[in-house]
């Protein structure tokens, strides 16, 4: 008889093209990104629609598109493994979203914890599309069935809103969506700011020095590491509550090093933060290196860059399509 193997288990992640990556975005996200793709079928996603949300520069809008798929593919994203392509690419996003809009409720939109900080963040621009947000990301995920999506901390509530929304309308239209499980590493889930180590590490901070930027050169990365905010303590310890500057700083560089807390302290005893400082930077220096590298080149070939955008969004309509025509069909839209 013959043998039929289990379909692999199937990612789906997006990033913004809002602004050049951050460490945050690389640690919490994108590193993970690239492991993923021997084990499981990934669909890795440009989320240009998303970026919307907050006005942009269309200008920079599409240069930071492309320049979002370089990074990523500059970080290990293998076009023969997996599919890389634009949100807008795939109409069936925005089809799906809808359907998913009207199946969220008010109440629970408003309780997103990035809805409230957004319109905070942006009082002159709090958009119905900020406001429903969460329904688009649910249709990115449920449009391909994944199983598994590999995201940082902030992103969980999210997921969460995805994965009720799905059961109210599997319950409402009968079994249609997989039910998706966040998958977040326990090192580097939230990566804090290293100007204000209580909010996250963010690419939209007004405070350049509170975020690494994956292009960031090594002096640039030295000084920003030296002039991170830690305590009056001077003592290498992790305690994120009381001491969560070098918390953080411990953080990154176990995320790179391998080495873990206690080790971490154990190397740092007796130091001053000075030291420890220029450690932490330099593992940081050294691991980006070559992904810069790696950009550079990629992101001066355009035609690659499109041609790889092209095929994955071939692949990505392809699937994207087939669930549209069922959800379409069980929820009573006319058919010609
Ligand atoms: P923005 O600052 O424009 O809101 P962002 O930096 O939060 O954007 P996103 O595109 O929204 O970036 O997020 C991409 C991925 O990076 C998500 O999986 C998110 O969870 C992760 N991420 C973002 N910031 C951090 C962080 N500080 N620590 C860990 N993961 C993060
Ligand atoms: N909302 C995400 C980006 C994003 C995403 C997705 C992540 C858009 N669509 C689908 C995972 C799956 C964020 O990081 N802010």
């Amino acid at each position: 008889m013959e043998e039929t193997t289990p379909r692999k288990k199937r990612i789906l992640s997006g990033i913004q093209p809002t602004g050049t990556f951050t460490l945050g975005n690389y640690i919490g996200a994108v590193r993970n990104w690239a492991k993923l793709q021997d084990e499981f079928e990934c669909l890795y996603m440009v989320a240009d629609l998303h970026a919307l949300t907050v006005r942009q520069n269309p200008a920079d809008l599409r240069r930071n598109t492309r320049d979002a798929a370089a990074m990523l593919l500059a970080a290990g994203i293998d076009p023969k493994q997996s599919l890389l392509f634009v949100q807008s690419h795939v109409p069936a996003h925005t089809q799906l979203n809808w359907i998913l809009c009207c199946n969220a409720q008010f109440g629970e939109l408003s309780r997103m914890t990035q809805f409230k900080d957004k319109s905070a963040k942006h009082p002159d621009n709090v958009n119905g599309g900020l406001f429903t947000y969460p329904c688009l990301m649910a249709a990115d995920i449920l449009i391909y069935n994944a199983d598994l999506v590999p995201v940082g901390q902030d992103q969980t509530q999210h997921l969460e809103l995805t994965r009720n929304v799905a059961q109210r309308f599997n319950s409402a239209y009968s079994d249609t969506f997989v039910l998706p499980e966040g998958y977040t590493t326990k090192e580097g889930a939230k990566v804090m700011s290293l100007q204000e180590p209580t909010k996250k590490m963010s690419k939209s901070d007004t405070n350049v020095n509170g975020f690494i930027l994956m292009s960031d050169d090594a002096d640039t990365i030295m000084r920003k590491f030296k002039r991170a905010v830690t305590d009056s303590e001077g003592i290498v310890r992790y305690d994120p509550a009381a001491k969560p500057g070098v918390s953080n700083l411990m953080s990154i560089y176990q995320v790179f090093t391998g080495k873990d807390v206690a080790a971490i302290e154990r190397e740092f005893d007796g130091c001053g933060y000075g030291d420890f400082k220029v450690a932490v930077a330099q593992s940081v220096i050294d691991a980006l290196a070559p992904i810069q590298q790696e950009f550079n080149r990629i992101v001066a070939d355009k035609a690659y860059v499109d041609s790889v955008l092209a095929a994955g969004a071939e692949g990505a309509n392809r699937i994207a399509g087939r669930t549209m025509q069922k959800v379409y069909r069980k929820v009573g839209l006319m058919q010609l």
